[in-house]
């Protein structure tokens, strides 16, 4: 993590000059500031009830660093799959954090190589943009984020100055299109409003789950984030107000090591899960678009025209939509280590520093490109890197234009 005190400053200058109608308050970083901003704060927990095609509700938590291995064999996590189903050939990636967040809401990291204060462009959609678009509700909950919308670098424990909450954790957060809308910035809430959002019946029908730092074991272990989660998760699975028709998604953003592929282990649980499906495993290829895809499927909802398009759909969701699913071929998964991110914008020493354009010709299972990214990027002459595949880049396989150097 790269948070230097310049960043930081670069944080407030950059901060107030991308939040257009977000006012200042939100980019406060002193502890005073940041209690006077938490006072009058906007939160907010819209809701709808879109019925889908597998489910109604999408919980997806994220957790931190761990390869499939460790991860699988923690005796809470190892409990928590036989409640659900177990995905056995998922991946993150690229490494480090703060691009895989980026890419598992807007179908891209954009060349991130790095955990840094990134602005991702105002013209950049996400998954966000399409559940609006259908009138489905969304919300964030970031553990110890100090208020709802706050877009500093980081907040520590006040009390023993810990690691606590972190922006790079924040998938929302990280792309101007939603930092510059309050509404969205008030959707954007700590696990404090999750707990007030399940008594009160408001939850959305799409939500983002991110532990602080100790729990999602990033400064901790697997064996903290493993009971943390099953301290979390256990409760709601026969919490009636959490329960209605909802998939639990339980992940980590990359594997630990490196130098081997990046698989992460992946557990779907819930009341959405067929009974006849709970204790099995998912042998399909999945990686972090398959978050996207999978939401797209299930709402019918139209595509980023990114690497979301191609990414396999679950496949308890794919046997209720009609998506087929595809085999990676062997040898070209063999040359994907997924742990090097290909070069572009948010590239730390960046070679072609360009925003590629959605591929806005693709249609996966009558998907479209949907028509808000269409009419932003179709006069656009970017160069486009995207295909309808499961077999995306990486950093030793990159796009065209876009080698790593
Ligand atoms: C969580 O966010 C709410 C809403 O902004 C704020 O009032 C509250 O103090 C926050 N809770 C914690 C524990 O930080
Ligand atoms: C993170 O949250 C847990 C509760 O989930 C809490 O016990 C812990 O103190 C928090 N970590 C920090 C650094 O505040
Ligand atoms: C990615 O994995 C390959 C194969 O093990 C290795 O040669 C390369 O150094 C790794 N890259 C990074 C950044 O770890
Ligand atoms: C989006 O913004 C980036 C950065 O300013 C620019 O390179 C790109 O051309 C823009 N795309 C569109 C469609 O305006
Ligand atoms: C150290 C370790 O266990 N790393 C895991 C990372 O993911 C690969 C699979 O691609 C596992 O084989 C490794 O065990």
């Amino acid at each position: 993590m790269l948070n230097s005190a310049a960043l930081l400053l670069a944080a407030a200058t950059a901060v107030s000059g991308a939040a257009i109608s977000a006012s200042v308050e939100y980019t406060a970083t002193q502890t005073a500031s940041i209690a006077v901003a938490a006072a009058t704060a906007k939160t907010s927990s819209p809701t709808s009830n879109v019925k889908g095609k597998a489910f109604d509700r999408l919980a997806i938590i994220w957790l931190e660093n761990t390869d499939f291995t460790l991860a699988a064999n923690d005796p809470n996590l190892a409990y928590l799959a036989t409640k659900g189903i177990k995905l056995t050939n998922n991946f993150g990636v690229t490494h480090p954090s703060e691009p895989n967040y980026a890419a598992a809401i807007g179908g891209d990291y954009f060349g991130m190589n790095n955990d840094n204060l990134n602005f991702i462009n105002n013209n950049i959609s996400t998954v966000i943009d399409l559940l609006e678009g259908a009138g489905i509700s969304w919300g964030e909950y970031q553990e110890d984020m100090p208020y709802s919308g706050f877009e500093g670098f980081s907040y520590l424990n006040q009390e023993t100055q810990a690691n606590d909450y972190v922006r790079k954790h924040n998938p929302a957060i990280l792309y101007d299109h939603n930092t510059k809308s309050l509404d969205r910035l008030s959707q954007i809430k700590n696990l404090t409003m999750f707990y007030e959002d399940l008594a009160a019946g408001t939850l959305p029908q799409w939500m983002f789950i991110t532990p602080n730092m100790t729990s999602d074991g990033h400064d901790t272990s697997v064996t903290v984030a493993g009971a943390w989660t099953r301290n979390f998760v256990e409760p709601l699975l026969t919490d009636e107000r959490f329960m209605q028709n909802t998939l639990v998604l339980i992940t980590f953003d990359e594997n630990a090591s490196y130098s081997i592929q990046n698989q992460v282990l992946g557990i779907l649980l819930g009341d959405a899960v067929p009974s006849e499906l709970v204790g099995t495993s998912d042998d399909n290829f999945y990686n972090h678009y398959s978050e996207i895809a999978t939401v797209q499927a299930n709402w019918g909802l139209p595509t980023l025209g990114r690497w979301d398009v191609g990414a396999n759909v679950y496949q308890m969701v794919a046997s209720k939509t009609g998506d087929s699913l595809r085999t990676y071929n062997a040898d070209n998964l063999a040359k994907h280590f997924y742990n090097l991110s290909y070069d572009g914008v948010f590239n730390s020493a960046p070679y072609f520093p360009v925003y590629p354009k959605p591929n806005l010709c693709l249609e996966h299972n009558g998907r479209e490109v949907a028509k808000s990214v269409y009419s932003t990027w179709a006069g656009n002459k970017n160069p486009s890197y995207y295909l309808d595949t499961i077999e995306v880049n990486d950093g030793l396989n990159p796009p065209y234009l876009y080698g790593f150097k």
